[in-house]
């Protein structure tokens, strides 16, 4: 029997393993993608890459690597988590294209049985989940897809295989941040693009460009202390974050700031101030700057108005960054419906019938997101104490401890699960924390412990996350983070909010504490 068995190899999962192993633990990964990478194995679209800067999106412990661009495009992404493979040697304990279909706790035992697509039956001690935030693409059940003559594609299963949309027609359904990277980076190479848009988004520039190589050598030299100050701040990112609320400066002032911002791009936008995710007032002076931008690239006012988010707070979906997004609606040959004047009715053979018309298309694209943060763990028939399934426990809503355990599946941690500040986050902050914490406990515990969340924990921990969610203008959000996308999916704010520095010190609080909040016991 092994004594852990991780699921999935993004870098939530390389590292888990890297740590395992220095911990002396028997370790298998079981991965469904042929490679290592996760999220950047499979969005493979044109014009995918990271909001968050290369530099701070890699590990904080290996060094040496160079970043050509501000922010990484995927295949240099891709590289680098292969780069990282090789140097920590890492596929020998890795098993591709095996995908976890079932995990069942056995209590006499006290071990997880793990079966696979190939019908293998895998036996450890312990359980990781390191599946991603954002890996159960969402395809929309549209009327009469089937009998669309030309190929369909979502943005997060991209197929590996070159896809060439020169002179193509191609239809883009949603504008999160996926359309938004796709739609620039296809334009002009497709003969015509006809983006599907059903709410404008947010999206604030990006300011890509090459690396300076002495900034990144500077980043090298000061890499930990870095890391603390990343480790330490509200979201991960090493912007810079206002201190005042801009309710309380003048208007002139506030003008200034998201300026001095939207020029310097990146995804310090909104920390500027204090009060834009808590006062709809303070919030909407934020979005009527990014509104006025809007209006000012695009040059029809009919489509400007259409891109222009209306009656919506910014920044309670994901922000989005962008290269050149909104000039692209000046392009003869890219082309804007907004489905909330003619929605989809069907899909025919040669296109996309709405009210008035078919759009005629040779490609469909859906860049329609996921079923976020629980998607990829309920794809699994997870299964806990008494033969309780996780889809049932979590049929209100997701519940955890810290984000990283549920009560009645013992010796099982999510990495960044519901619960944790996650996607609110960089996630190579919070993928290093949930690991170094997973790595730490089962060192201190020995391979025959048993620990399981305490039900009590687990819902003060839940009620608390909420808590943190109604303190803010995200508690009456429509988003991905609280589930809404999702036809039937429960609305639970799921990430939380508290900021990953305060996060970390609960973290280390509850470890130091005798890992207050779970049980503990010894196999006999
Ligand atoms: P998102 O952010 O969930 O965006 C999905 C987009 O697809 C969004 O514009 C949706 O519109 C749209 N959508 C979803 N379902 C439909 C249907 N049925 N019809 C029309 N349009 C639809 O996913 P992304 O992949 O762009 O980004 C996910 C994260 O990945 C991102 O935040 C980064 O962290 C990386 P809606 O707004 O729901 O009206």
């Amino acid at each position: 029997m092994l004594d852990v068995i991780v699921i999935g190899a993004g870098f939530a999962g390389m590292y888990m393993l890297h740590r395992l192993r220095a911990a002396g633990l028997r370790t298998l990964v079981l991965e469904e993608g042929g490679d290592v990478g996760g999220t950047w194995y499979w969005n493979r679209y044109p014009g995918a890459r990271c909001d968050v800067e290369s530099l701070e999106y890699s590990y904080s412990f290996v060094r040496g690597w160079a970043w050509s661009e501000r922010y990484a495009a995927q295949p240099e992404i891709l590289d680098y988590a292969r780069h990282v493979a090789g140097l920590l040697g890492l596929r020998a304990d890795i098993r591709f294209r095996t995908r976890a279909e079932s995990a069942f706790y056995d209590e006499a035992t006290g071990s997880w049985t793990v079966t696979t697509g190939d019908g293998d039956a895998l036996r450890a001690r312990f359980l990781v989940t390191a599946v991603g935030c954002l890996s159960a693409a969402n395809v929309p059940d549209l009327p009469g897809l089937a009998s669309f003559a030309g190929p369909t594609y979502h943005t997060g299963r991209w197929p590996h295989e070159d896809v060439d949309l020169t002179g193509r027609r191609v239809a883009v359904i949603g504008t999160g941040s996926s359309g938004i990277q796709l739609i620039p980076a296809i334009a002009g190479r497709a003969a015509h693009v006809t983006v599907f848009q059903r709410t404008p988004g947010y999206s604030t520039p990006a300011v890509n460009g090459p690396l300076d190589p002495g900034h990144a050598r500077w980043f090298e030299d000061h890499r930990d202390e870095l890391t603390r100050r990343a480790r330490s701040s509200p979201g991960g990112f090493l912007v810079p974050y206002g201190t005042r609320a801009a309710l309380d400066v003048t208007a002139g002032e506030r003008q200034a700031e998201y300026e001095r911002r939207w020029t310097r791009g990146g995804v310090g936008f909104l920390t500027g101030f204090t009060d834009l995710l808590l006062s709809e007032e303070a919030n909407e002076s934020a979005a009527e700057f990014v509104r006025a931008k809007i209006r000012a690239i695009v040059t029809d006012p009919a489509t400007a108005g259409r891109l222009t988010p209306k009656d919506q707070p910014i920044g309670l979906k994901r922000l989005c960054l962008d290269t050149g997004y909104h000039a692209t609606y000046n392009r003869p040959d890219v082309s804007l419906v907004d489905l909330r004047e003619t929605p989809i009715e069907e899909i025919v053979p040669t296109g996309l019938r709405t009210r008035d018309t078919v759009h005629e298309a040779d490609v469909i694209v859906f860049a329609t997101g996921y079923d976020a943060i629980t998607g990829a763990l309920l794809a699994m028939d997870l299964r806990g104490r008494g033969g309780i399934r996780l889809r049932d426990r979590w049929a209100g809503g997701p519940t955890s401890y810290l984000g990283l355990a549920v009560a009645g599946f013992p010796n099982l941690f999510t990495i960044t699960g519901p619960g944790s500040p996650s996607v609110l986050t960089n996630m190579m902050v919070s993928i290093e924390q949930h690991v170094e914490w997973i790595a730490d406990c089962l060192r201190d515990l020995g391979p025959h412990a048993v620990i399981e969340a305490l039900p009590d924990a687990e819902s003060s921990w839940t009620e608390q996350v909420r808590e943190l969610a109604d303190f803010t203008l995200y508690a009456k959000s429509e988003s991905w983070y609280s589930g809404a996308n999702i036809p039937g999916k429960q609305r639970v704010f799921m990430p939380y909010l508290g900021g990953v520095g305060n996060y970390r010190a609960e973290c280390e609080r509850v470890a130091a504490n005798d890992y207050e909040g779970f049980l503990r016991t010894r196999l006999p």
